[in-house]
């Protein structure tokens, strides 16, 4: 964001200019930083990570994604109980006022269902996340290999 355009919001808020219910949308407060995917041989779905900064007074809730990469985009969370790794859907991940949330290994991450061949290592697929409050924003993830790299 542009400190023009923060200045834009801060004073709407102050003055209650009437434009200021559109600066309230979650997308006028949100920073996706660090993005990248894992591309994996063809039918092993590959793990998008991320930081989800919100920069704005109130909490955040994404509650889906998607790109033209993958056939489907999933919210997943890793967890490591009793010495066994699984993972699990997620229906939504908040973000409080002022936190970032990251999405790593062996914790919140994307998972990229059906892969297309788009995502292959030295490329860039856009993700577009979607908000609870019906906002979305793309950020455009960096394909890196099997080790990250
Ligand atoms: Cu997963």
């Amino acid at each position: 964001m542009t400190n023009s355009s923060r200045f834009i919001i801060a004073a709407s808020l102050l003055f209650s200019i009437p434009f200021a219910s559109t600066g309230m949308a979650a997308t006028a407060q949100v920073t996706v930083t660090d993005a990248w995917m894992r591309a994996l041989p063809s039918s092993i779905p590959s793990g998008g990570y991320f930081n989800l900064h919100n920069d704005g007074p109130r909490q955040i809730t994404l509650i889906g994604a998607r790109s033209p990469g993958c056939g489907m985009l999933m919210l997943h969370k890793s967890e490591n109980t009793g010495g066994l790794a699984r993972m699990e859907d997620v229906g939504s991940v908040d973000v409080p006022a002022g936190g970032t949330v990251k999405f790593a290994p062996g914790g919140y991450h994307l998972m990229c269902m059906e892969a297309k061949p788009a995502i292959k290592p030295g490329a860039t697929i856009p993700v577009t996340l979607l908000f609870k409050d019906n906002s979305s924003i793309e950020a455009t993830f960096a394909v890196r290999n099997a080790s990250g790299k």
